[in-house]
């Protein structure tokens, strides 16, 4: 039997790696890996095994769902032990070894693996799952995009300070900068010389990976918003080809991974409440950009479970493709 590993079992990501293996079948033993202080405890009828430097032996693949110091330690572990890993953490996706997959847009990047592929960041997920079959007909080569991040992107704390900040305005954040309750910030991870924030620079660097295009430019804003869980974007993509808005509806309807929810006038549209706890990204409010009169640019509206899509199912099912390459 396949014995697979989950490093960061208890946290948001690691107990939606659990059960997404559980709603996709996928037979194997499984080993919970966390820290000391959540040894013992069960998960879905799985102990909580402490995570050391001998929990990787016997174990095929592991999922990887801790923050990147954590990931650092583990993952030399996990290679001597022979573990192929698919890590959620952003340490090693820009490695020029490890490859970066979305199975929606380049699965075949898999092959190429040393033992480790990557996970994207989850906001990027989500728009290239949105844009991968308007990519294909008309090749992006610019993209303007703003996403309105969930708190529980920001991991339990963020969560907690909503739920504080609903009750009493005057809880101090502690996982954001400012209060996040009736408020939005423009802000998520630290900003460098050009004004730009690390999630805003994961948007360009990991499209560039996947899309195999150097030359792709994204011009990103990144905002936490008093959403509990599903990040939303609205996007405005500059392409090679002509576009059409009836074609690129037809295009999304079909694409892998999307449902297509575009009859605006009849108030049809994506919202984030509605891609909780589901893996389809939802796409529309797709329209022809009316400062371009060259038919080159489309804005489109998108939403998806970060922690599902944007994370778990995502490396789950990066899993499944290795599992049936191995069969
Ligand atoms: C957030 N997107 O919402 C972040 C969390 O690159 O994996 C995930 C960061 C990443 O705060």
């Amino acid at each position: 039997m396949t014995t697979i590993a989950i490093a960061g079992a208890t946290g948001a990501v690691g107990q939606q790696m659990l059960e997404c293996l559980k709603e996709r079948n996928i037979q194997a033993d499984l080993k919970l890996l966390a820290s000391a202080k959540s040894k013992g405890k069960e998960i879905d009828g799985h102990i909580v095994e402490e995570l050391t430097k001998e929990s990787f032996q016997g174990v095929d693949y592991v999922l990887g769902a801790t923050g990147n110091d954590i990931t650092k330690m583990w993952m030399p572990w996990a290679k001597e032990a022979g573990c192929i890993v698919v890590d959620n953490s952003s340490a090693f996706r820009l490695d020029k070894d490890v490859p970066l997959v979305i199975p929606e847009v380049n699965k075949e990047d898999i092959k190429g693996h040393h033992g480790l592929i990557a996970n994207p960041n989850c906001a990027t997920i989500i728009a290239l799952v949105a844009l991968q079959a308007l990519h294909k007909k008309y090749r992006i080569k610019r993209m303007i995009v703003t996403t309105f991040q969930a708190v529980s992107g920001a991991g339990v704390q963020g969560i907690e300070d909503l739920k504080n900040q609903i009750e009493d305005e005057n809880v101090p954040s502690k996982a954001f900068p400012y209060q996040i309750a009736f408020n939005l910030i423009p802000q998520i991870g630290d900003f460098d010389d050009l004004g730009i924030s690390k999630e805003e620079w994961k948007m360009q660097n990991e499209a560039r990976k996947m899309w195999h295009d150097d030359a792709l430019k994204v011009n990103c804003t990144c905002v936490r918003v008093p959403i509990w869980r599903s990040h939303s974007e609205s996007i405005t993509i500059e392409c090679e080809n002509e576009v059409d808005v009836n074609e690129a509806r037809e295009l999304v309807s079909k694409a892998e991974g999307v449902l297509l929810k575009d009859d605006p006038k009849n108030q049809i549209y994506p919202m984030p409440k509605d891609t909780t706890n589901q893996d389809l990204v939802h796409v529309g409010r797709i329209r022809k950009d009316i400062t371009d009169e060259t038919n080159h640019t489309l804005s489109l509206f998108c939403c998806g479970d970060q922690i599902r899509k944007g994370a778990a199912t995502n490396a789950v099912q990066i899993l499944e493709e290795l599992l049936k390459a191995n069969d």
